[in-house]
């Protein structure tokens, strides 16, 4: 008889669906392996065009209601899911560290109590958003944030449960339901995200979460004419598959893509706060779509910086993600390690030299991939244009800020930027010229979840967070009241 549930660090995990208020099995199923050791965590319901179709159905039968609860309500209830989240947190860290293998520590202290704030931050946001009336010719116009409908959201395994709920947060505060479809890699904290949510009191229905690859659930759910909002967070051809599916039904949708991001380090930066911001660039072993995988460093203080950086990445703990000494831990999966692996050889053969690191960490064994720095890369190679998704980064060098931004903005993607410099009017001229969604001046990754958030270019379409993620999740509308008595037109 096929198993059900799994235990996962002494926490038991249901592996499957969750459609419509219940647990929905599908004939096939598909291993869940963890990067820290291999192991099997369990077997994972693999869906399809039937359970796409389940979760759509049921989505949009819990729709009205949802839709019609009062926005006090829904904040309530979005309040209580976040309590639940809070009240489980070691379990959801645990749970992720296994499953996708990055630190628990960060997923104890950073990341966990994230995915909470992000139901409060919604839920309080949404009590913000008012009605914007404003006076034509005596008329009344009122523009209201209406729900839109059921709401698929796909999502990776870089950071399964707060990108998850970063998308399901405020879809469900603006008054959709949702089909979550968490990535294959990493499917386990989704199903412990909807006993949560049923445990906070929300509707049945109005949070689904199937699971399954891709091409099959994921193609059938963004491939359907009922699905008002698709939000992706993935990889670029992933998105154009998802983007062509949509426009047959003219679905809009909101992207999250890849990066390249520089990180510009100028001769007058603080050196020792460049190279941690530069060292930082490692975590979650180089599996951040924001991170400045790029460093472009002016040739002046390039030979100073880099020693600064060596000393630092050569006493980064690499092991075990559940020890707290290790500082990074395994790439997800056999499959990434050797794409990694296979850019860094490329690079390698093409005349790059590897100032650390190179390869895999042969003394560990498994999915870790040593902490890389590669120099003598060509602008137009492949290391310095790809995203490599792994603890990788290149080094190149400029002699004027002209040159700094030509390079900085010279790859097909644009989500993120990091300056290091001493100069408030640098930065800023600088940071003008950048094609990027976010840029980090003399910091990194500090973001309010106010902020628009997106990429330009091949990074992404649209902008989520704060007022942005309503823009998306609601369809608008303005009402145009005439005065009363008024006849003529
Ligand atoms: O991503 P995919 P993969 C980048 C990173 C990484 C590469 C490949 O460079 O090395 O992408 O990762 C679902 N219809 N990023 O192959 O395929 C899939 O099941 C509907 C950057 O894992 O984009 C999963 O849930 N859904 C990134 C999700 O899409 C489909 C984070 C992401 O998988 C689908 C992850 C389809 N046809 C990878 N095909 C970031 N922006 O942070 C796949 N999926």
């Amino acid at each position: 008889m096929t198993q059900h549930t799994t235990t996962v660090a002494g926490v038991e995990v249901d592996t499957r669906h969750w459609i419509g208020g219940a647990r929905v099995a599908s004939a096939e199923t598909f291993a869940d392996l963890s990067p820290i050791d291999g192991a099997t965590l369990g077997e994972i319901a693999r869906g399809g065009a039937a359970e796409a179709e389940a979760a759509v159905a049921a989505a949009e039968a819990a729709f009205p209601a949802w839709a019609a609860t009062p926005r006090a309500e829904r904040a309530r209830i979005l309040h209580a899911i976040a309590d639940g989240v809070e009240k489980r947190i070691e379990d959801l860290a645990k749970v992720e560290t296994l499953d996708n293998g990055a630190l628990l520590r960060s997923h104890r202290r950073g990341v966990m109590p994230r995915v909470a704030h992000n139901f409060r931050f919604f839920a309080d946001w949404l009590l913000t958003l008012g009605h914007e009336d404003f006076d034509t010719r005596g008329h009344t116009n009122q523009v209201s944030w209406d729900p839109a409908g059921p709401c698929v959201l796909i999502t990776p395994w870089n950071a399964p449960l707060m990108l998850a709920t970063w998308k399901v947060a405020p879809a469900l505060a603006a008054g959709n339901t949702v089909i979550l479809k968490p990535a294959e890699w990493s499917p386990l904290t989704a199903s412990l995200l909807a006993d949560i949510a049923a445990e906070a009191g929300l509707p049945a229905g109005v949070l689904n979460v199937v699971q399954g690859y891709g091409a099959e659930v994921g193609n059938a759910l963004v491939s359907h004419p009922g699905v008002r909002r698709i939000s992706f967070t993935g990889s670029v051809p992933t998105a154009k598959r998802i983007a062509a599916a949509a426009a047959a039904n003219l679905t809009p949708l909101s992207l999250e893509l890849g990066g390249k991001s520089p990180l510009l380090v100028f001769a007058d930066a603080d050196l020792d706060l460049a190279a941690d911001l530069a060292v930082e660039q490692y975590d979650n072993a180089g599996q951040v779509c924001l991170a400045a995988t790029r460093l472009l460093v002016e040739s002046s203080v390039a030979e100073e910086f880099t020693r600064r950086f060596v000393e630092r990445a050569e006493a980064l703990v690499q092991g075990d993600s559940r020890d707290g000494a290790s500082d990074l831990g395994p790439n997800i999966h056999p499959r990434q390690l050797e794409k990694i692996d296979g850019f860094v050889r490329r690079a390698l053969d093409g005349g790059a030299r590897a100032v650390i690191g190179g390869g895999p960490n042969t003394d560990l064994g498994g999915l870790y991939y040593r902490p890389t720095l590669l120099t003598g890369v060509a602008q137009d190679s492949e290391i310095v244009q790809e995203e490599v998704f792994g603890p990788v980064l290149t080094l190149q060098t400029f002699d004027t800020e002209a040159e700094a931004v030509e390079l900085a903005n010279d790859t097909r993607f644009g989500l993120a930027a990091t300056l290091a410099t001493g100069d408030p009017e640098c930065a800023e001229r600088v940071s003008a010229q950048l094609v990027a969604g976010t840029v980090w001046v003399n910091c990194f990754f500090v973001r309010d979840l106010q902020a628009p958030f997106g990429g330009s270019r091949h990074s992404g379409v649209g902008r989520e967070g704060g007022t942005w993620s309503f823009d998306f999740y609601c369809d608008v509308k303005n009402t145009v009241t005439a005065p009363k008595g008024w006849k003529d037109h």
